[in-house]
């Protein structure tokens, strides 16, 4: 009864190149999707990746019995520069994995996360400040801005440490080292490796960009151990930390590698998710009068606290519909463990990668029904939320899944949702330009495109 995987026919060289726009991926694979169904084939050169893309196949690659998280694609091209962090660990069978997330996972438990507030909150108050000052007729280039906050937010909350990129002109050369590590891993991970050796200004840069990356990680972590902190922060979790399972400590290496990981992991996936927030709320007005409503109800003109955050039921659901429709870390690949049926008729290979792809999983229409496109945070309000996730497991995964599932999941959702809360209490927004529609620009994860608002200061501002 086995059945072929459909998909576009390839070419004998260079496989469905033609048919994946390489600069836009998830548009070309969330079409391709609409147009063979929710699993289907194509080709890297000779290399064959299998999609899935809708809820009951993303139920079935959910199973960790089954399944498990591959190293493929830009992760793989990662690892040159972070080795096993957490990330980028091929998982259990790599031992500072396991040392590593038991160590980290309580520190990023929910109630663990909010010891980070005041240096979220810290963070957002420049980025309140330099919208006020630029004035109501300002451009805002809302992810850049966006970028500056998630990673100064990260670096203080995480290593006590201050990029200050709202006051400078230029970014830090970390922040430069990592742009050029992650610009360079995704145009790498575009390329046969045969092609790498010639391209050689590419190749010195990308080894330069790793090298300062872990020079200045070394220097971060010498300093600490020269100033000693009682900060309950990461950096001291990780370099004082015992593995209640082994008793191992991390080692200095694995505390560089998870350095530079959190950074990379946990900056442009939450500075996407703000970025679409808005683009969302501005294009939905019923959307945006409720979620500011409900801010001025809880809030009002007070300084906003960790308290009011878990009173915005709405605001919440605002960012899950935002994750929905645009899941800023765009699909997970996964592999079966051993050779496998899927769908109850597809053969499929033991470690050959399967793509999960959430933007598409996230619009199934059996799940989400005919308004499945649109933006309709109602739906993520917490009851019909809860109770769709037990009738359709796995619906939504902008987290990933399981063990090898966010860890800073909570982090994120409470820095999303205090910048958005505090940004609605201080400003009225508009679209720079009212006929803006979303595009987008993918990298490691994706954000949009060309979207610039302008925040005009409300009666009061905190
Ligand atoms: Mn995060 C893994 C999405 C914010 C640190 N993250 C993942 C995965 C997804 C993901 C999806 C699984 C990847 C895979 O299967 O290959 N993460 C997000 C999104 C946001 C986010 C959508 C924000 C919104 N992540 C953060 C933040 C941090 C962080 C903030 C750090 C503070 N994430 C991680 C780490 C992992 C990860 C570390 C790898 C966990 C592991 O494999 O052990």
């Amino acid at each position: 009864l086995d059945a072929a995987i459909p998909g576009p026919p390839g070419h004998w060289l260079i496989g469905n190149l033609r048919d994946i726009d390489v600069d836009n991926t998830m548009e070309s694979m969330c079409r391709l999707t609409r147009i063979h169904g929710p699993i289907w084939k194509f080709y890297l050169g000779a290399e064959e990746r299998i999609v899935v893309g809708s809820q009951v196949l993303m139920d079935e690659v959910c199973d960790e019995s089954r399944f498990t998280k591959v190293i493929a694609a830009v992760l793989k091209q990662a690892r040159n520069g972070v080795h096993d962090g957490l990330g980028t660990a091929h998982g259990l069978e790599e031992t500072n994995w396991g040392i590593a997330h038991r160590i980290l996972a309580p520190h990023f438990a929910s109630i663990a996360v909010e010891n980070t507030f005041d240096d979220m909150h810290d963070i957002a108050t420049q980025l309140m400040l330099k919208w006020t000052r630029y004035g109501p007729t300002h451009d805002i280039h809302v992810t850049d801005d966006f970028t500056r906050l998630t990673l100064d937010a990260i670096a203080l909350s995480t290593m006590g440490y201050r990029f200050n990129s709202f006051y400078q002109e230029s970014m830090h050369p970390f922040i430069n080292a990592l742009a050029t590590f992650l610009n360079t891993n995704a145009e790498r991970a575009k390329r046969s490796s045969v092609l790498q050796p010639i391209c050689m200004l590419e190749n010195y840069r990308y080894w330069g960009s790793i090298e300062e990356l872990r020079k200045i990680s070394y220097a971060i972590i010498s300093e600490r151990k020269l100033q000693p902190s009682d900060r309950k922060d990461m950096l001291n979790t990780m370099l004082h930390g015992i593995d209640p399972e082994t008793r191992d400590q991390m080692t200095e290496e694995s505390v560089v590698n998870n350095m530079i990981t959190f950074l990379f992991a946990g900056h442009e996936t939450t500075s996407g998710l703000l970025s679409f927030t808005f683009y969302y709320i501005l294009s939905n007005p019923a959307a945006y009068t409720r979620a500011r409503q409900e801010v001025d109800d809880v809030v009002g003109d007070a300084v906003i606290t960790a308290v009011h955050l878990a009173r915005l039921p709405y605001l919440s659901a605002v960012l899950r519909e935002s994750l929905r429709l645009s899941p800023t870390v765009p699909a997970i690949v996964l592999a079966a463990k051993e050779d496998t049926t899927l769908g109850g008729k597809y053969r499929v290979k033991a470690k050959a990668p399967i793509v999960a792809l959430l933007a598409a999983v996230h619009r199934d229409r059996r799940v989400y029904g005919s308004d499945a496109d649109a933006f309709r945070p109602e739906r993520m309000l917490d009851e019909e939320f809860n109770q769709r996730n037990q009738e359709f497991p796995n619906c939504w995964k902008p987290f990933g899944n399981g063990m090898r599932g966010c860890i800073g999941r909570f982090f994120a959702q409470q820095q999303a949702l205090l910048v958005a809360a505090m940004i609605l209490q201080s400003f009225d927004l508009s679209l720079s330009d009212p006929s803006y529609r979303l595009r987008t620009k993918q990298m490691l994860t994706v954000k949009p495109d060309g979207f610039r608002m302008r925040a005009r200061p409300r009666h009061y501002v905190s």
